[in-house]
C-alpha cells in the first residue's frame, strides 16, 4: 500500500502544495465524502434542481456544461451560490485536447467562460506539454486545479502503457498546477500527492451498453486506493430518489476509505 493511500485527507490537505487540493481534501474530512456527482442532464432547472438534492453528500460536481441546452450565465451563478452553500466544489469535465493556444481561448474565453467559475478542469495529453503549459498560463493566477487524463473507465480505451506513464511525468513537471489525474486506480510511486478521481463507479450493474464499465466504491477506494469515486447515473438514472442514492454512494465511499486508511 502506497504511503500517501494511508495518510487522512486532512493530514494531505496540511501539507498540499496546490490551494485547490488543499480546499478539496479538508472539505472532504468535514464532509465524510469522496463522492462527485456526475450531473449529465440538459436543462438548467433539471441541473440545478438535482445539484440543490445531492450537495449535502458530494465533495465535488462534476459538469459537462455544452451539454445544457438552455445555458446561461445565471446557470453559472447559481452553481456557484450552491457550492457555498453546501461546501463542495466544482469541476468542468472539458476534456481539452488541443494546442496550448487554442486551449488557452476555450478556457477562458467563448461562452462558457470556464476558468471563471470551474475550480478545476481537465485535458487529454494527446497534443504534449504545450497543452498543459497553455492551460496553467489562465488557470494558475486564477488559482485553479488540473486533472490529467491518465486513464479512461471506457472498454478498449488507448490510454495506457506509456502513454499513460508519460502523463504521470508531465503532472510531476507541472506539480503547481497539476493536482490529479482522471484514473482507474492510483499510481504507486509518484513523488507529488496527486489525488485520483475515479468514473466508471455503480453499485447496481456493470456496464451500459456504450462501453462504459462500472465498478464498486470498494473495489476503487479500497482495493485500486483511488481518492474521489466520480458517480453520474448511479445517483440520477435508476429512478429512485437522487437525494437518498447520493447519501448511498457516499457512505459506501467514505466506507471504504475508512477501511483502507485502516490497514
Ligand atoms: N467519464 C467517464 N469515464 C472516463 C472519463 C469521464 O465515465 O474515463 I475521463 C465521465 C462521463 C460521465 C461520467 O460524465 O464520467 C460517468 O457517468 P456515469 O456514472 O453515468 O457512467
Amino acid at each position: 500500500m502506497s504511503d500517501i493511500a494511508l495518510k487522512t485527507y486532512t493530514e494531505r490537505a496540511n501539507v498540499h502544495p496546490n490551494a485547490v487540493a488543499k480546499k478539496l481534501l479538508r472539505l472532504m474530512d468535514e464532509k465524510k465524502s469522496n463522492l462527485s456527482v456526475a450531473v449529465d442532464l440538459t436543462k438548467k432547472n433539471q441541473v440545478l434542481e438535482l445539484v440543490d438534492k445531492i450537495g449535502p453528500s458530494i465533495c465535488l460536481l462534476k459538469t459537462h456544461i455544452d451539454i445544457v441546452e438552455d445555458f446561461d450565465a445565471d446557470m453559472v451563478q447559481q452553481l456557484v451560490a450552491l457550492a457555498e452553500k453546501h461546501k463542495f466544489l466544482i469541476f468542468e469535465d472539458r476534456k481539452f485536447a488541443d494546442i496550448g493556444n487554442t486551449v488557452k481561448l476555450q478556457y477562458s474565453a467563448g461562452v462558457y467562460k470556464i476558468a471563471s467559475w470551474a475550480d478545476i478542469t481537465n485535458c487529454h495529453t494527446v497534443p504534449g506539454e504545450g497543452i498543459i503549459s497553455g492551460l496553467k498560463e489562465v488557470g494558475l493566477p486564477l488559482g485553479r486545479g488540473l486533472l490529467l487524463l491518465a486513464e479512461m473507465s471506457s472498454k478498449g480505451t488507448l490510454a495506457t502503457g506509456s502513454y499513460t506513464q508519460a502523463t504521470l511525468e508531465l503532472a510531476e513537471k507541472h506539480n503547481d498546477f497539476c493536482m490529479g489525474f482522471i484514473a482507474r486506480r492510483r499510481f504507486p510511486g509518484l513523488k507529488s500527492d496527486f489525488i485520483h478521481m475515479t468514473p466508471g463507479v455503480g453499485l447496481d450493474v456493470k456496464g451500459d451498453g456504450l462501453g462504459q464499465q462500472y465498478r464498486t466504491p470498494e473495489e476503487v477506494i479500497c482495493e485500486s486506493q483511488s481518492d474521489i469515486i466520480i458517480v453520474g447515473r448511479g445517483v440520477y438514472g435508476s429512478g429512485r430518489d437522487a437525494a437518498q442514492e447520493a447519501e448511498r454512494y457516499r457512505k459506501a465511499g467514505w466506507e471504504a476509505y475508512q477501511r483502507r486508511i485502516s490497514k
